[in-house]
């Protein structure tokens, strides 16, 4: 697609010479690492804008369809050394840098990670639109500029304190910012009668302004758009006002403005109903919405044949206020009869579910909704009516609109052509627990497409030393068809290559010792079993299993101390919500008994607990790849799918996990010889809860799982505040929703399993290399695959 010629090492540093030099203004002898990290940048951004141009151009040209991707969070991380991977360039660029003097690790550690995003979902939708990128889908993503992405966590006395993220401090030099495409954006007001019609007039009005970073798909042979909206003021202020003395109400529209795209929110399960919150998801879907359709209308191209020409897929409800606000454009603005912009907004549309968990679901109360968005109620209580009279049938409870209350599941559903889970796991129990009626009134409309995770980040860049063992034994090319992983199969039985296989691990395992070392100041046995669980703080994700699981083992060890030990190192990384208090409880636990066991010199290095702080996409690139056991314990039911399990697998760890999420299928894939399985499945975990004192009975049939309560309730690990975790204890005693207790003992002997199964390495090694010769079905490819054929209806441009 590109012409211009693939630069040398020599070509590249002049580049960067010259970007230091007129970009930054900086005196080579003078030029900080930030410089020449922003310079190389520089350089880098040039050779993609061409592509970029390019495939915008063959977009339009051949009058193809356009995916939307309406997310709330896009949690990208660092850019500078993916897009060195994706053109190809990493080894040109790693010269250069070393050519000038400079360490490379230096350069690319030196970016700030983009972390507009709280977990999986933001990360899917980077990895979705590095995908869309390398399979030539023509498509945009759509976002909020979060000025502060998710909060930074530090550990003060082993407890979470936050502090405000800033990744704009720096310059951002992978943007464009596009003052000439700003619209208006209106909240709350009134709604009146024009010509017989139905016209919304504002109360306020702020202005969202576009800023564009291109995306770079696999071998630069095409590059998207990720386009962030930043609010600001339509007026400095109300010059009225100011005159009648009215100083405060002035600057209102400037206050809005500010603090509408300050700050992603840091929950990512409970609901909270806020009112910025609400504006801030019609902020970015009534900006994005408006840019489609100026450049649908721009094209010549008519509002009918829409559906034609646009895909929209709202990642989560956090969007789904875009099928009232569609509806409203095509009818209250372009005048499109009601319910035939009803249906031709259904055909544009598509949900994606990502949570079952009743606390996570979207509801906004009818008075917040009729207050901020006038025009939007009655558009919704219209399409529920609409919805009520297609479906005479249908059993009365079914709608939008209930206790007073708009509930977006049902809101994104009625106004989109399909629905999907992520996980067939999580597809089906969509279908059975969350919208069983609305799947007998729609059938065929929720599908399922597994999720996936980018090989080119989780593999290739994150993971060197395996990648080039891949390309020395199956050459290169995986990395954009990842079923090609099962070439490595016929290999397993290569002593040689299982030694190769292990070395690479070896090699990752000393780096991230090498780090923690330094960044913890502790010591880790790179012979131990690395042992990983690195998530978003929950109860359903059972970090605390884990932790009582890991007292279990130290208490074994005191009492037994001569007994012979797998060594083990349990790492934990991740964030709780601030408000969430069970779960900054669990981070001070596994902080505390981490000091007493890192400190036990009954011990030793057999076994070690590690948490660092701060866990973000960066860190994960270091933990992922020196994983030897990747913890997937969740309540079964509860994870809808799950994307570090993937990348886990896919990098040779060895899964201990439920049958949850897409643990089922990475299993299937894997083998379940490979997999360590245990626990309830969905179904038990129902039937187990219809006992209310299935908590006492569990712990009353597992002694060791008494002792450690026990030791913990008795001040074990806080002997400073004994009764620090009373509650949690007596939480384990009498309610236990998350079945921790249930699970404790299959858990227990799962971990056992893994002692004796990393006892003997050569059989470990084949499994851990089964798991990546094996996880190509989990390429984001795939995925995207999926998306086009089954929901967007299009193909690639390549
Ligand atoms: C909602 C309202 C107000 C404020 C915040 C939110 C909010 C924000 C983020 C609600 C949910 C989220 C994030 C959810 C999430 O990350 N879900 C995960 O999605 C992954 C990708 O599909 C799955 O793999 C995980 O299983 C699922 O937990």
């Amino acid at each position: 697609m590109t012409n211009t010629p693939t630069p040398t090492a020599e070509s590249l540093r002049d580049k960067i010479l010259h970007h230091v030099t007129y970009s930054m203004g900086k005196d080579a002898k003078h030029a900080s690492i930030y410089d020449w990290r922003m310079a190389l940048s520089l350089a880098l951004r040039d050779r993609v804008v061409e592509p970029w141009f390019a495939a915008t151009r063959k977009t339009w040209d051949q009058g193809r369809k356009r995916v939307y991707y309406l997310s709330m969070e896009f949690l990208s991380g660092r850019m500078l050394e993916d897009a060195a991977i994706n053109l190809g360039l990493r080894a040109t660029c790693r010269s250069a840098i070393e050519g000038l003097g400079l360490d490379w690790y230096e350069v690319i550690e030196n970016e700030p990670d983009a972390a507009l995003g709280n977990g999986g979902l933001g990360r899917l939708a980077a990895c979705y639109m590095e995908s869309m990128a390398s399979l030539g889908c023509p498509g945009y993503g759509y976002g909020i500029r979060y000025e502060h992405g998710l909060f930074k966590q530090r550990f003060e006395g082993g407890q979470q304190v936050e502090t405000p993220e800033d990744w704009l401090k720096q310059r951002h030099p992978w943007e464009f910012e596009r003052p000439e495409s700003a619209y208006e954006i209106g909240f709350k007001g009134y709604v009146e009668t024009v010509d017989g019609k139905p016209h919304w007039v504002p109360g306020e009005t702020v202005l969202a302004e576009a800023y564009d970073m291109p995306v770079i798909g696999w071998q630069g042979k095409w590059a998207n758009t990720l386009r962030l909206w930043s609010a600001k003021p339509t007026e400095m202020f109300d010059l009225a006002r100011f005159n009648h003395g009215d100083y405060a109400a002035a600057a209102e529209p400037e206050a809005l403005a500010r603090t509408l795209s300050r700050v992603l929110y840091p929950d990512d399960t409970t609901y909270a109903g806020k009112e910025l919150r609400l504006k801030q998801e019609y902020f970015l879907t009534a900006a994005a919405l408006q840019d489609i359709l100026r450049r649908h209308l721009a094209a010549d191209l008519s509002l009918e044949a829409l559906p034609k020409h646009v895909a929209i897929q709202m990642n989560d409800t956090h969007p789904a206020i875009a099928g009232p606000e569609l509806i409203r454009l095509l009818s209250d603005v372009h005048g499109m009869e009601f319910e035939h912009a009803i249906e031709t907004a259904v055909q544009c549309l598509g949900y994606t579910n990502h949570t079952l968990l009743p606390e996570a679901l979207e509801h906004w109360a009818t008075y917040l909704m009729g207050t901020v968005l006038p025009r939007h109620m009655q558009i919704i209580e219209k399409i529920d009516s609409w919805h009520r009279r297609n479906h005479p049938n249908r059993p009365h409870f079914v709608g939008i609109v209930k206790h007073q209350e708009v509930r977006m599941g049902e809101l994104a559903f009625i106004t989109s052509h399909k629905v999907n889970g992520v996980s067939a796991l999580h597809t089906e129990l969509i279908k059975k627990n969350l919208f069983p009626e609305l799947n007998k009134l729609h059938p065929g409309r929720i599908i399922n497409q597994t999720n996936g995770i980018t090989p080119r980040r989780w593999l290739r860049m994150a993971n060197p030393a395996l990648s080039h063992l891949i390309i020395d034994t199956i050459g290169e090319g995986w990395e954009g068809d990842l079923d090609r992983l099962r070439e490595l199969e016929p290999h397993i039985e290569d002593s040689a290559f299982l030694d190769k296989f292990m070395a690479a691990k070896r090699t990752n395992k000393e780096h991230l010792a090498a780090w923690i070392a330094q960044s913890e100041g502790i010591t880790l046995n790179p012979d131990a079993i690395f042992d990983i669980q690195v998530k978003r703080l929950h109860e359903y994700k059972r970090q605390l299993m884990n932790i009582l699981q890991t007292i279990s083992e130290w208490h074994e060890m005191r009492e037994n101390p001569q007994a012979d030990y797998q060594p083990r190192v349990k790492i934990f990384g991740g964030k709780a919500a601030p408000g969430y208090y069970a779960a900054k409880q669990i981070i001070r636990l596994i902080k505390d008994v981490a000091e007493v066991i890192n400190n036990d010199p009954l011990i030793g290095d057999r076994l070690k607990i590690v948490y660092p702080a701060n866990y973000n996409v960066s860190m994960a690139e270091r933990l992922i790849p020196a994983a030897d056991l990747s913890e997937q314990i969740s309540t079964a039911g509860k994870e809808a799918s799950g994307t570090g399990n993937m990348k886990f697998a896919l990098n040779g760890a060895l899964t201990i996990g439920t049958l949850d999420g897409a643990n089922v299928e990475i299993r299937e894939q894997v083998g379940a010889e490979n997999f360590f399985l245990f626990g309830l499945t969905a179904d038990e975990v129902m039937e187990r809860r219809r006992d209310p004192e299935h908590a006492r009975h569990a712990i009353l049939e597992s002694p060791v799982l008494q002792d450690v309560l026990q030791m913990i309730a008795e001040g074990r690990f806080s002997p400073d505040e004994p009764e620090r975790y009373h509650d949690l204890v007596h939480n384990m005693w009498n309610s236990d929703y998350f079945l921790v207790a249930s699970d404790f003992e299959s858990y227990r002997s799962s971990q056992k399993e893994v002692d004796v199964a990393f006892g003997d390495r050569a059989s470990w090694a084949k499994m851990a290399a089964l798991n990546t010769a094996r996880m190509g079905f989990f390429s984001s490819d795939r995925a995207i695959a999926g998306y086009m054929r089954d929901i967007w209806d299009t193909t690639s441009a390549l």
